[in-house]
């Protein structure tokens, strides 16, 4: 197939529309770009699941702040195109491509510590929310992130119990995933300082990386139905990982 020059360059540039979550919102509050967060320097996906990457994305930028969480506060999180926001004035590919199709999930893990806890594959993950796909509209999470302007907006749950956590937010973006190590992982870690008197201890939990195999039905997959659009052919989508938790 001869390509015009147009569809290479569209092409190229696609191949590089990632993104990164790089801010947190608490009750509509921003806390500030990259505060509170461990993120990548830049918008690399991981597409090895059996990286350490699969973590808190690829070690970047660090900070000293532990964010309030209340059970029950609406969190948002906030993915660009590149840190700061957009690539350059009108950037169609921010937050992120439209072609990158897939789920954003919310996971978190107890520490000790949230500022200096260490990035390990020690850390015990449960997952408390997640959009995946809604086989009515056919729409995806990501679809959801790029209509909010780059935010995914979740209710933490009521049940946490106090102390100090990673919040692990994940893009996955599943237009290449028809191939075995296609699929592209955005993640960054939030650290938070979770108060009130809940009382939920995870029953079960999962280790990064562990928790997803580069064969999941939900990781390599064509989500492309007979029609060829990247609806899933309309078929329901297990986004991969436990089902979140409930209350
Ligand atoms: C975490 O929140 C509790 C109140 O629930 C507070 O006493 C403690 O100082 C906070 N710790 C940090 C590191 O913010
Ligand atoms: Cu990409």
């Amino acid at each position: 197939m001869k390509l015009s020059f147009a569809s290479v360059l569209a092409y190229t540039l696609a191949a590089e529309a990632h993104c990164i979550f790089q801010k947190v919102s608490i009750n509509a509050k921003d806390s500030g770009s990259l505060t509170g967060l461990r993120a990548p320097n830049n918008n690399n996906p991981v597409q090895d699941v059996n990286s350490n990457n699969m973590i808190c994305g690829a070690p970047g930028s660090s900070s000293q702040t532990v964010l309030s969480v209340a059970p029950g506060d609406r969190i948002g999180a906030w993915w660009q195109h590149v840190i700061g926001g957009a690539q350059f004035a009108g950037d169609p590919d921010n937050p992120i491509a439209k072609s990158h199709k897939g789920p954003v999930m919310a996971y978190l893990a107890k520490v000790d510590n949230a500022a200096s806890a260490g990035t390990n594959s020690g850390l015990k993950w449960f997952k408390i929310w997640e959009d995946a796909f809604d086989t009515s509209s056919r729409k995806w999470g990501v679809d959801n992130m790029i209509s909010n302007n780059g935010w995914t907006y979740f209710n933490f749950p009521t049940c946490i119990a106090p102390g100090q956590y990673l919040l692990r937010m994940e893009t996955i973006a599943l237009h290449s995933a028809k191939t075995q190590g296609g699929a592209q992982f955005y993640q960054s870690c939030a650290q938070i300082n979770v108060s009130g008197s809940g009382s939920f201890t995870a029953g079960s939990t999962v280790s990064f990386p562990g928790a997803y195999k580069a064969n999941d039905p939900s990781i390599l997959i064509n989500i492309y139905g007979p029609t060829g659009s990247p609806d899933n052919g309309g078929k329901p989508y297990t986004a991969p990982g436990p089902a979140p938790i409930t209350c």
